[in-house]
């Protein structure tokens, strides 16, 4: 490890800030994009619905000048009409801390990692426990690309076209049983290949949850690539969750184990620093961190900070969850 402070990057935002800075002229503004004609102002894709972008809309890969890298994306802007961020920088900053808990040597350091063969068991409280291959699961679940933001906890954002399939699809076949209330996930542990489990700070593997009814909400998505390819390993190949509502650590990477329970499971954030980092973990403007406010973000690739959306914008799909919730409790 280059610098021992990065060590505690979920928890010293002054630290998080330095790495945060990203090289300028990399990115295209929205404004830019505009002023070169190449967004239409007020453009508006429905990604998250699955709705195709309207046809006046040109080739992102041309629009974000990335065509040559072979990227494939049918949008070039969020439903809210932000621009998609760069693939160098999907895949240049980085939190996946088995590899490193520096955001810019992930790529680096997971370079290489084998995902072949890999398989998914799912089990737990279901009456179809499966054990699939990514083989099988490619094949099965036809994936589509949804554009989602986003939000981590620390305060930076991006905008993704991911590639995948709902949650949904794949909890349907295995078919849960009444008494299952929660989804656990879990990232395989491979000490060969991941240096850091040999961290001994966190309870590895990494865990995460879900209650059973966000798992089937239709935005949460099993995501198998980026930009029309492969999940790159930083970014939690062959295979991982996003959940675009809730803050990034929830979407968890490189997943071999799927388990339906009845009790909320217990999770590697919420075991570390649970006054910090709650279950539910659902983006909030008007609920601070311990440490810090959550009220606005930095979108990489920009520099004034804009304003963090309830539910990272998608209040509309998932506010139902919460009904009658007091969210700064259930944080
Ligand atoms: N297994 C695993 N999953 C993980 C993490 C991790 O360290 N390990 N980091 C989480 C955090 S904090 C964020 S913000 C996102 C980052 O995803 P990205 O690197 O693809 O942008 O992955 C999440 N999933
Ligand atoms: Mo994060």
């Amino acid at each position: 490890m280059k610098n021992e402070n990065k060590k505690t990057n979920m928890y010293q935002p002054d630290e998080r800030l330095k790495s945060e800075v990203t090289p300028e002229g990399l990115y295209f503004s929205r404004r830019e994009l505009i002023k070169k004609g190449l967004v239409a102002a007020g453009a508006l894709t429905l990604a998250a619905c699955g709705i195709p972008p309207a046809s006046n809309i040109p080739d992102p890969a041309v629009a974000t000048g990335q065509a040559s890298q072979g990227l494939i994306t049918a949008n070039n802007v969020d439903e809210l009409g932000a621009a998609l961020t760069p693939y160098d920088t999907v895949t240049h900053f980085n939190n996946f801390y088995e590899f490193s808990l520096d955001k810019e040597a992930v790529a680096d350091r997971a370079k290489g990692f084998v995902t072949q063969p890999w398989q998914i068991q799912i089990g737990g409280l279901v009456k179809n426990p499966m054990t699939l291959s990514m083989e099988q699961i490619n094949k099965n679940f036809a994936a589509e690309e949804r554009v989602y933001r986003l939000r981590c906890v620390e305060g930076w954002s991006m905008v993704i076209p991911w590639n995948g399939f709902q949650l949904s699809h794949l909890l349907e076949q295995v078919e849960p049983q009444p008494d299952a209330k929660y989804v656990y996930f879990e990232t395989t542990f491979d000490s060969n290949q991941m240096p850091g489990l040999r961290d001994p700070g966190f309870p590895w593997p990494y865990t995460e949850g879900l209650r059973l009814d966000e798992a089937m909400n239709p935005l949460t998505l099993l995501a198998t690539g980026i930009y029309g390819k492969p999940l790159p390993p930083q970014d939690g190949a062959p295979i991982r969750l996003v959940v675009p509502w809730k803050y990034g650590f929830k979407s968890i990477k490189s997943i071999v184990k799927i388990n339906l329970v009845n009790e909320q499971p217990a999770t590697l954030w919420s075991s570390v620093a649970p006054n910090e980092y709650g279950f539910f973990a659902n983006v909030n403007p008007d609920v601070s961190h311990p440490r810090w406010s959550q009220a606005t973000e930095r979108r990489l690739g920009e520099i004034s900070r804009r304003p963090t959306l309830k539910f990272n914008g998608y209040e509309k799909e998932v506010a139902y969850l919460y009904e009658g919730m007091d969210l700064a409790v259930n944080y």
